[in-house]
C-alpha cells in the first residue's frame, strides 16, 4: 500500500495514527505531496482524488481511496478486528456520528480558518482561493469561532465519558486529536476552562500510536 500525503498535515496525521494503532506502519510506503507547491491541485493528483486533498491511500491493485474515514475504515477492517470504527451496529453508528461532528465542527472549521483567513500554505495556493480577501477573512473567522464552539462541545462530552464516542478509544478520538493539533498550528487557543478536553488530550498524548505515528 502507498499513502500519498504531506507529513506534517493534521489530516495525514489521522491516518498515520490509525496505521500505528493497527500495527500496519511497515506495510505502507509514503509518497510526499507538495502542498505549498499546489501539487494536489494539478491534474495528475486530481485523478487520484478529485477533491484535491491528502491523504490518499493507493492499494496494490491501483484503487485510490481518499477521506481519512474511508481509509481508516479500510485499515481497521483488514484484520477482522475493527477496534477503531466499532464492532456492533450501535458502536459503529456512534463512532461515525461523533467523528463526523469532529470533522465538521472542529478539524474542517480550523482548516477553513487556516486556509482562508491566514496566509495558509503560502502564495502558490492563492490561485485556488477566492480573490475577495475581506469575504474570505470573515468566513474564516466565523469558522474559527465554530471550531472553538466545537472544542466546548467535546469538552462537555468528555466530562461524562473517557473517550469521544464512549468507553473506548476510536476513530472519533483521532479526529478530535487532529483537530486540536491543527488548532495549535493555526494558533486557535483551546478555552482555558475546557478541563475535560485538556485531560483527555493529555491521556491520548501518551498512546504509543500518538507518540510514534507511522512514518
Ligand atoms: N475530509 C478530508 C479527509 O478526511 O481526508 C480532509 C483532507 C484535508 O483537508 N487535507 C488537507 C489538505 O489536503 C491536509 S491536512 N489541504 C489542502 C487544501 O485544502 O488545499
Amino acid at each position: 500500500m502507498k499513502i500519498h500525503d504531506f507529513a506534517i498535515g493534521p489530516n495525514p496525521a489521522r491516518v498515520r495514527i490509525a496505521l500505528a494503532e493497527k500495527g500496519l506502519a511497515s506495510d505502507v510506503t509514503f509518497v510526499p505531496v507538495d502542498l505549498p507547491g499546489a501539487e494536489h491541485k494539478q491534474p495528475a493528483f486530481l485523478e487520484k482524488n478529485p477533491t484535491g486533498t491528502v491523504p490518499v491511500l493507493e492499494l496494490d491493485d491501483g484503487l485510490f481511496i481518499s477521506e481519512c474515514t474511508a481509509i481508516t475504515e479500510y485499515l481497521d477492517n483488514l484484520d477482522g478486528n475493527p477496534v477503531l470504527t466499532g464492532r456492533t451496529p450501535r458502536e459503529k453508528a456512534v463512532i461515525h456520528m461523533m467523528q463526523k461532528r469532529a470533522e465538521s465542527e472542529l478539524i474542517d472549521a480550523v482548516g477553513i480558518y487556516f486556509h482562508h483567513a491566514t496566509p495558509g500554505l503560502g502564495d502558490k495556493m492563492l490561485a485556488y482561493k477566492s480573490p475577495d480577501w475581506d469575504g474570505r477573512q470573515a468566513w474564516g473567522e466565523r469558522s474559527r469561532d465554530r471550531a472553538v464552539a466545537g472544542m466546548r462541545y467535546f469538552d462537555k462530552v468528555l466530562r461524562d465519558q473517557p473517550y469521544v464516542a464512549g468507553q473506548a478509544f476510536s476513530m472519533a478520538d483521532i479526529t478530535v486529536w487532529g483537530g486540536l493539533a491543527f488548532a495549535d498550528f493555526a494558533r486557535i487557543a483551546i478555552p482555558e476552562d475546557c478541563a475535560a478536553l485538556a485531560a483527555w488530550r493529555a491521556r491520548v498524548a501518551e498512546r504509543p500510536s500518538v507518540r510514534s505515528p507511522a512514518g
